[in-house]
């Protein structure tokens, strides 16, 4: 604990960004405190160090990320995941990892966590249907997991998928989609900086609606590449289907990056709605790669990217 003061003070002296952070969670565990002599101890700290790859935008409330969300397994309504996914058992957890790894096998959360640095991230969250979000993550970088399982020269793609358990995901009841849930990302992709598995909200535990205990976050991509409660990643040498794509393809691609160009069949994709923003909120602009060009535009050279929807 004395150690995450210490260092983001070292941190403020460089960049005024960091100040804003220190300020900002200083008045989060505020809050905590003050929730805690009310509705008893509050949830432990993770601790999780600022990134210069947050953005210095206001993040939106807890409340409204934990109250709009996408989580099909939970039902198709937007309150339905914070109503239903108190039923989802998180511990004991772990991940199957398979395919052109050096180590495969079962990995709990444990051996997941082994060594990992919680950083925050405060990323920009667009998804497809035109409404975004600044949320706080606590995660850390995809490439740390990788490089730990070692990937073979021959993996192209990384593929994802989320738990099965109707018993416990009343989605899952009904045919819905195709579960599990699945995802996948080039390799180029899953190893850059900005992608992370995220574990914590707000310093705190990730709650199940958001994809307890752990998650995807690819802040250039429409949400739905973001995959929630993952339980498998596989590395491959095609290009794995996903989720979104199987249901309908020609409305979602693979690629899926964030283009305020390329219109969605059946709607804009030039601008969005920022949840929080109160009934008479002007849209904003959509920026391309949800605003994180700069970072990733090179990974996309020389392909076209109307085609990539
Ligand atoms: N397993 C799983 N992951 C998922 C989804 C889902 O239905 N199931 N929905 C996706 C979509 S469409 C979005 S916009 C984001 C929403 O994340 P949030 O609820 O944390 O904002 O999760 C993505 N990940
Ligand atoms: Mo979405």
């Amino acid at each position: 604990m004395a150690r995450r003061w210490q260092n983001n003070l070292d941190h403020s002296l460089i960049t005024p960004k960091s100040a804003f952070l220190n300020r900002r969670q200083i008045m989060a565990g505020m809050g905590a405190l003050a929730a805690g002599g009310i509705a008893g101890p509050a949830l432990a700290k993770l601790g999780a160090m600022p990134s210069d790859y947050s953005t210095d935008m206001e993040p939106n409330t807890l409340e409204d990320i934990t109250t709009y969300n996408n989580f099909y397994e939970f039902g198709t309504g937007k309150a339905d995941p914070a109503n239903n996914a108190h039923t989802l058992t998180t511990e004991p957890w772990s991940i199957m990892i398979d395919g052109l790894v050096d180590n495969p096998g079962e990995y709990s959360m444990a051996d997941i966590m082994e060594g990992v640095e919680l950083e925050e991230r405060i990323y920009r969250f667009r998804c497809v249907e035109a409404w975004a979000m600044v949320v706080p993550w606590a995660g850390f970088e995809l490439a740390d997991l990788l490089n730990k399982v070692g990937v073979k020269e021959e993996a192209k793609y990384v593929a994802f998928e989320t738990l099965v358990r109707p018993e416990e995901m009343p989605g899952q009841r009904r045919a819905i989609l195709e579960w599990p849930y699945r995802e996948g990302l080039r390799m180029d992709e899953a190893m850059h900086p900005l992608t992370i598995m995220a574990t914590g909200l707000y310093d705190e535990p990730i709650p199940n609606q958001n994809g307890a205990p752990i998650r995807l976050v690819v802040p250039w991509k429409y949400g739905f590449k973001s995959i929630k409660s993952i339980v498998k990643i596989s590395l491959t040498a095609e290009e794995p289907p996903t989720s979104w794509n199987m249901a309908n393809a020609r409305e979602y691609g693979f690629y899926s990056n964030v283009n305020p160009n390329v219109n969605h069949p059946r709607w804009s994709q030039a601008t969005h709605r920022t949840i929080g923003g109160g009934l008479f909120a002007k849209r904003e602009p959509t920026l391309m790669f949800n605003g994180y060009e700069n970072e990733v535009a090179s990974l996309y050279e020389g392909m076209d990217l109307a085609k990539l929807y």
